[in-house]
């Protein structure tokens, strides 16, 4: 299996309710190493073009909305199967149908409240990892 590496972001309603630490220990307890990490609060443009692949949904702008509501914490995952591994610790997009024991289901509180991000695939990852730590 090869070593991968995934982006990650503690979204603005898992900052405010303390759980940086306790979704960060999720990671490292999987196997995953944290090779990079940056609290920032996202600007409207940088939301927007981060989440650019959805900007035709109906639901972009309270995405964007949500993603500059407060500090976030972006960091880089890396380890074996990466990506996949995290978006199995992340469970389904809708807390209401994410598995038990998964940080979704555990921090979430809503679809658009829900905790963390993930990137969906290694191409994915490539070009959020590129987005948010340039070189
Ligand atoms: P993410 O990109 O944040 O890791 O989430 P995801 O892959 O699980 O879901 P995605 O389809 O990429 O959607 C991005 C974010 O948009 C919000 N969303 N709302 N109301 C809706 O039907 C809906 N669908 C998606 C969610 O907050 C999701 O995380
Ligand atoms: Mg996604």
């Amino acid at each position: 299996m090869a070593i991968e590496r995934t982006l990650s972001i503690i979204k603005p309603d898992a900052v405010a309710k303390n759980a940086i630490g306790a979704i960060l220990s999720r990671f490292e307890q999987a196997g995953l190493k944290v090779v990079a990490m940056q609290m920032k609060s996202l600007s409207k443009e940088e939301a927007e073009g981060f989440y650019a692949e959805h900007k035709e949904r109906p639901f972009f702008a309270d995405l964007v909305a949500f993603m500059t509501s407060g500090p976030v914490v972006v960091q880089v995952l890396e380890g074996e199967n990466a990506v996949r591994l995290n978006r199995d610790l992340m469970g389904a997009t809708n807390p209401k149908e994410a598995a038990e024991g998964t940080i979704r289901r555990d921090f979430a509180t809503s679809i658009d409240a829900n905790a963390v991000h993930g990137s969906d695939s290694p191409e994915s990852a490539a070009r959020e990892i590129a987005y948010f730590f340039p070189g």
